[in-house]
């Protein structure tokens, strides 16, 4: 039998003392490797980024001190590790400035919240004609789903064109936007361009109209700070695992009176209240979207990734990426083979740089540095149709997050114009 609406939520625990962000370099264990010779220098945090030994710990710590299953048992250890599992429900609340700890829902990962809300939400509300508005630089998690939902139901998913800036082309919007458009699925910040939108105007533009606005916040809950209250969305989607904690845990941060109106995503236990041989009854927020026994460990180590970044402070660790972008950015242009991709000005855009190389494919760019070391990812970046928008099947990407510092930029750009010769050679 499910216990959950009686278990205490606990207040968050106060804020740990502040961390200099030159000094966390030392915290992360993995950036003392040597691959293939040389000192690793990990730009990829884009795709996921390294653990903090506080994190590590914890998740130590949990499974020697405290496992057990979460709102089930009655005994100690039970209690604890279900006092703990929603202690970090109530970090994560407080850290985006969600009114209240029934808002947070534990998923896997960003994909799956999107995915519980276009099936939650999306099945129950859309119908034939209905439309959903996407945008050009989408990730595939914030398309797929959405298709769909459209097959399923009829509905119609249209998009806002980038221009060549890599900014939204808000100057459609009108065109776009029509009276049956029913729920708008942007992302805050996108994974190859490192353009940050502007999320509270268009979810003004949106409410006015009495639609919903749902934001893919992998790339951004990360990186700034963020309120939900300020964003002005009524979903937000992010992942932990970009944010220093583990994988396999995301969060779908939704108003109270979206999530309460919505059936279950899955069905099992800790998502009931009562079960007969015919039929059952929902348990409340946000359990009765926790179906089955969710990944208690990886939760508890979420909530010391979010003390590590409170002890840091989001406004610094944005500062930090603005000038690290800066900094990539002029020395990058200083490379003549390379074409930049997104927003020219830094505060326009988050610590993600996507580049090609007019003689190296990125494949091949991305292989060469890692025999220097450098980690980056090359590929499509699973945004398929922004690369088309680009004239590109593919681009290297370098990421940033704050452990890198400016001598990583320096050994990227060593290892770029090293491949330069390598390649030029041949
Ligand atoms: N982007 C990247 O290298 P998951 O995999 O569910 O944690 O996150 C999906 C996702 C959704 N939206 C955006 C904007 C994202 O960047 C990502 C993940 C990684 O860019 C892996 S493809």
């Amino acid at each position: 039998m499910s216990t959950t609406t009686t278990v205490p939520i606990r207040t968050a625990t106060p804020t740990p003392p502040k961390r200099e962000v030159a000094s966390t370099r030392e915290d992360f264990p993995i950036l003392k490797r040597m691959i293939h010779g040389s000192p690793l220098v990990y730009l990829d945090s884009a795709a996921t980024t390294q653990k903090p030994e506080a994190v590590i710990n914890v998740l130590v710590d949990y499974y020697h001190q405290t496992n057990a299953n979460v709102h089930r048992g009655l005994y100690a250890l039970a209690a604890q590790a279900t006092d703990k599992y929603e202690g970090a429900r109530a970090k994560v609340a407080k850290f985006i400035g969600a009114g209240e700890t029934e808002e947070i829902v534990f998923t896997r990962n960003t994909t799956e919240s999107i995915n519980l809300v276009a099936q939650s939400w999306g099945t129950k509300n859309l119908k034939s004609g209905d439309e959903i508005l996407v945008s050009e630089m989408e990730h595939h998690s914030n398309l797929v789903p959405w298709f769909m939902l459209a097959k399923r139901t009829g509905a119609v998913v249209r998009h806002i064109p980038i221009l060549d800036d890599g900014t939204l082309d808000l100057s459609k919007w009108n065109e776009r936007f029509t009276n049956r458009t029913r729920l708008v699925a942007l992302t805050h910040v996108s994974n190859v361009l490192g353009t940050i939108n502007p999320v509270p105007e268009i979810a003004e533009m949106v409410h006015k109209h009495g639609a919903l606005l749902l934001v893919d916040g992998a790339q951004g809950v990360p990186h700034m700070p963020v309120s939900v209250a300020t964003l002005g969305a009524d979903f937000v989607a992010f992942s932990a695992h970009k944010m220093l904690g583990p994988t396999g845990v995301g969060v779908l941060w939704g108003r109270r009176e979206l999530l309460e109106a919505m059936d279950p995503f899955l069905g099992g236990g800790d998502m009931i209240r009562t079960v007969s041989m015919t039929a059952a009854t929902w348990n409340d927020l946000p359990w009765k979207f926790e179906a089955g026994t969710p990944n208690i460990a990886d939760v508890i180590g979420f909530g010391a990734a979010i003390d590590y970044l409170e002890s840091i402070g989001m406004t610094e660790v944005r500062r930090h990426e603005i000038e690290l972008t800066e900094y990539a950015l002029e020395k990058m242009h200083s490379v003549d083979e390379l074409e930049i991709h997104g927003p020219a000005d830094p505060q326009l855009r988050a610590g993600v740089i996507s580049f090609n190389h007019s003689d190296i494919h990125p494949h091949d760019l991305s292989t060469y540095l890692d025999r220097k070391g450098v980690a980056i990812r090359a590929g499509h970046h699973c945004a398929q149709p922004l690369m088309e928008r680009l004239g590109q099947t593919a681009t290297a990407r370098a990421s940033f997050y704050v452990y890198n510092n400016r001598e990583d930029i320096d050994t990227l750009i060593d290892a770029l114009q090293s491949a330069g010769r390598f390649f030029g050679r041949r």
